[in-house]
């Protein structure tokens, strides 16, 4: 097995070679910067060049310069973006849209397999799906921590290498932040997600590894930054942060990580990253990069905005440059009922809901019907495994009528248990404190 990473001690690292002069920081804020230099000690000098990350207006495309990560020779022709917005039907009693995104209704995954059906599958997209065609698509692999140089692979190239095929999660770091306010009366600024930005498919493709082995990594190499060919995304301000991408280690790269051309026995779907998307098991969603055009491998650490003012853990309960990038997601439980869902007293009644660990296999989910008074354990219906969900289910009998709280709390193999709280982060990630769903006896 791969030795954990450490991404403190990786970012301490990073941090280091920043200042003195070794990084790499294209679209970083230059607040951003300023706040990580300070964290490592040194505002005095800013030894990186910083690209031009502040566009005037939201064009959205190319005028402004500012992905400068190499992606405008390949992708930009295939790029066209001919529909803005999701692809895929989005009927309203699966989805919920919020924004450019749509959340999977949980309760629309009764009855549906361990594997999400993409008909069912969550989108969180920055800006918008954007066409691409197999035929001419390229994936560059290029950058500085290469042996050999540059080097192109079609999608015909990946299918004829080894592929592998992994059951994973999709799931964004926001997921459930909507509770920090509900739950715990705290403000989280994002995407208002309820329980259903997850998504479980069986991914197959060729690994990462296997690809940047033939591109030719030199031992100097330290960062591999994925970048996708959907639009550059221009924030509210109308800030351009560039083509959405986010670094991942070397030694993660070469872990677990696929390039991924089919979901669930299909060719990938317009909108989870057609024709290939980076997957990388178990973590933060957003560093499965969906249509992906090219990759850096560079000598030197790189950043981008989202491992650096997105995607870190801010607040009072964090440092000012922030945690480290995140990378695990968590633990957590959902049942497959709609908020204030009814049910007949006297009756039996089967609860049924999916928990799922980023670290460790689900062990036991512990059922309330009372608001926590009291606990029984769920049935687990999955053999559990780590980075995919099990579903479970409990009978349910209830007697008196009006409302109660439904809870669900699961334990996973590395003996953590879905807390009453969660700590809270400015941008709401990582939620994973026991959900309380309120439901009506009649
Ligand atoms: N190119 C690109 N990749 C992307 C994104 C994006 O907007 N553009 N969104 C990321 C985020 S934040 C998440 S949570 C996942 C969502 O994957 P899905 O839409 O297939 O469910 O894709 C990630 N990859
Ligand atoms: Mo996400």
């Amino acid at each position: 097995m791969t030795p954990m990473i450490s991404e403190e001690a990786y970012d301490g690292r990073r941090r280091a070679q920043w200042l003195a002069g070794e990084a790499r920081a294209d679209g970083v804020a230059r607040r951003d910067m300023l706040r990580l230099l300070a964290a490592a000690g040194a505002v005095a000098t800013l030894p990186v060049t910083l690209g031009a990350p502040r566009a005037q207006a939201a064009t959205g495309t190319g005028a402004t310069g500012t992905a400068a990560t190499g992606t405008a020779a390949t992708g930009t022709a295939a790029a066209r973006v001919v529909a803005a917005g999701i692809v895929k039907p989005l009927p309203a009693d699966r989805f919920t849209i919020r924004g450019t995104n749509a959340e999977t209704k949980f309760e629309a995954l009764a009855g549906t397999p361990f594997h999400t059906p993409v008909s069912h599958f969550f989108v969180r997209n920055h800006t918008a799906t954007p066409r691409l065609d197999a035929k001419t698509w390229t994936l560059r692999v290029w950058g500085d921590g290469l042996t050999g140089g540059e080097r192109e692979f079609t999608l015909a190239d990946l299918k004829s290498l080894p592929s592998v095929t992994r059951t994973a999660f999709v799931e964004c770091a926001g997921n459930g932040r909507s509770f920090f306010t509900t739950q715990q009366g705290q403000p989280a600024s994002g995407t208002a997600w309820t329980l259903g930005a997850i998504g479980n498919a069986r991914w197959r493709g060729v690994r990462l590894s296997e690809v940047l082995r033939r591109a030719g990594v030199s031992r100097h190499a330290v960062d591999v930054m994925p970048s996708g060919l959907d639009a550059e995304y221009v924030t509210d301000d109308g800030t351009n942060l560039g083509r959405v991408r986010r670094p991942l280690p070397l030694t993660k790269a070469l872990d677990d990580v696929i390039l991924a051309y089919e979901m669930n026995g299909a060719p990938l779907p317009p909108d989870h990253g057609y024709p290939v998307r980076v997957l990388v098991p178990a973590w933060v969603g957003i560093a499965s990069i969906k249509w992906v055009g090219d990759i850096e491998v560079s000598s030197k650490p790189l950043f981008s905005p989202w491992n650096t003012q997105f995607y870190r853990l801010f607040g009072e309960a964090y440092p000012p440059e922030g945690s480290a990038p995140l990378t695990r997601q968590t633990l957590k439980s959902a049942f497959e009922l709609p908020r204030d869902a009814s049910f007949e007293a006297a009756t039996t009644h089967h609860l049924t809901g999916r928990s799922w660990s980023a670290t460790g296999a689900i062990t036991r989910v512990d059922i309330s019907t009372d608001g926590g008074t009291t606990w029984r354990r769920a049935h687990l219906k999955d053999t559990p495994h780590r980075a995919t969900w099990t579903r479970w289910t409990t009978p349910w009998h209830p007697r008196t009528p009006g409302p109660t709280t439904l809870l669900a709390r699961a334990t996973d193999t590395t003996g953590h248990t879905q807390p009453e709280t969660t700590v809270h982060n400015t941008q709401g990630y990582l939620f994973d404190a026991v959900v309380r769903h309120e439901v009506r006896v009649k």
